[in-house]
């Protein structure tokens, strides 16, 4: 019986898959080669169901024979392992974001004689438009907030973007960077609900002024209209009695980590560095709250990190180091954050290195603003888990207001900044979901 190899994702199971498994039928004994999750998370979303789950479903289907995972997108390892006599795919590849798989494919069936066999891509089903469907629907706080767990598991890092309102949050859900050349697709992973944005956002400095209310407010809006996964800046985490009530309703709400810093007094953004006082907090009272907060949250996947701040108030990478370590040990820290305001990231690559000779696993946070030079792959080998870009929404967003501004004043009119500054009105309905137009 010749062999037929299918590869699937079908994390929605529609009729065109069904149609690509008929035809293979036709062929042969049909293998499908099920996409793991972490193949999956390489170039969108994690699945909505994992992959056993799937694999059960495939099993279960008529005409199939076997089911075998595909851990990259790339097929060769399979088609190496399997030699099957026929691929069969729809012929939807042959342009966009695949068609280098394609390519790749069809030089490594030939050398077997191995044949592609292509299905019209079948109308009327976009995949795309049904997950965006049941995305919302299972956008319930708890799968929501195990998010984040499942994507540390599953990726070699998770690329998370400021979102400080339901605007933003918007953008930060359906930002979308294809590669055509490169045949990759990226998204970013989550959403840093920042404390210098949001209090900026609303004119306020960041000095923990803006209460957790008003942040929850807007953690609410956010969410009613995403569904990625939500870091929590914290702050200093305020008073323990006040952390791990709070540590409770964020989960309720489906917030995935929250991130509290060492620091006591008056809170001052940590970008101003030693230019501002920066009081740390002693490191055994500070890993009594972390620790309360962990007896306190009552579902497994609420994570919360420990973010040191000796390097921005100038104490070192030892001092760095030992404060770690006790986050860990004493405060069982689900990770920690390791925070610089140096350009060069020097210390930031040495603390990383002394740390994981300490542990190979424990998470670790960047928030590389001022040395981002460095690609989030770099930052990864250096060995970072999280990396946030934690304000750029807010830095970009100004300039463009401020530009615009200033050009009605200047002509006393809005015509020159309509033409320069501004998108159509439709265009900024287009943006946001529902909207009827
Ligand atoms: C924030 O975004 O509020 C942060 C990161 O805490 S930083 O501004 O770099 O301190
Ligand atoms: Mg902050």
């Amino acid at each position: 019986m010749p062999k037929v190899y299918i590869a699937m994702s079908a994390d929605v199971l529609h009729q065109g898959h069904i149609n690509v498994i008929n035809e293979g039928q036709k062929y042969g004994e049909v293998i499908i080669g099920l996409l793991t999750d972490e193949a999956i998370a390489t170039y969108k979303r994690l699945p909505i169901i994992s992959y056993n789950e799937r694999k059960v479903i495939f099993e279960n289907i008529k005409g199939v024979s076997q089911v075998v995972p595909q851990k990259t997108l790339d097929y060769t390892e399979n088609l190496e392992a399997l030699k099957p006599d026929y691929v069969v795919h729809g012929d939807d590849w042959r342009s966009g974001v695949q068609k280098i798989i394609r390519e790749k494919v069809i030089a490594t069936l030939a050398k077997w004689g191995g044949k592609l066999i292509e299905v019209a891509y079948t109308k009327n089903v976009s995949c795309s438009e049904i997950e965006t469907k049941v995305r919302i629907l299972e956008n319930t706080p708890d799968n929501r907030r195990a998010k984040l767990r499942r994507m540390l598991a599953l990726k070699p890092y998770v690329n998370v973007m400021e979102a400080s309102n339901g605007l933003t949050g918007l953008i930060c859900e359906n930002s979308k960077y294809v590669d055509e050349e490169a045949g990759t697709s990226r998204e970013f992973d989550g959403m840093w609900v920042s404390s210098l944005c949001d209090s900026s956002f609303k004119g306020k400095p960041d000095i923990e002024l803006v209460d957790l209310t008003s942040r929850i407010r807007t953690i609410e809006e956010i969410m009613e209209v995403t569904t990625k996964p939500i870091i929590l800046d914290g702050d200093t985490g305020g008073k323990t009695e006040h952390f791990t009530y709070n540590v409770k309703t964020l989960e309720r709400l489906g917030v995935s980590a929250i991130i509290i810093e060492d620091k006591t007094g008056l809170k001052q953004n940590s970008l101003f560095g030693t230019d501002a006082k920066q009081v740390l907090d002693d490191p055994h009272e500070f890993a009594k709250k972390i620790k309360a907060g962990k007896t306190a949250q009552v579902t497994r996947d609420f994570l919360i990190f420990a973010r040191i701040e000796a390097l921005i108030a100038g104490y070192g990478i030892d001092e760095a180091i030992t404060r770690a370590k006790i986050y860990v040990e004493e405060g069982c820290a689900d990770g920690i954050m390791i925070h610089s305001k140096e350009k060069d990231g020097a210390e930031i690559k040495e603390f990383l290195r002394r740390f994981r000779e300490y542990s190979k696993d424990i998470p670790v946070i960047l928030v590389p603003t001022s040395y981002n030079q460095f690609t989030e792959d770099e930052l990864c080998k250096w060995g970072a888990n999280i990396i946030i870009h934690a304000n750029h929404m807010l830095r970009s967003a100004y300039p463009a207001m401020k530009n615009c501004a200033e050009s009605v004043l200047k002509h006393h009119r809005s015509l020159e900044a309509s033409e320069k500054y501004c998108i159509g009105i439709k265009e900024v309905l287009s943006l946001i979901p529902g909207t009827k137009q």
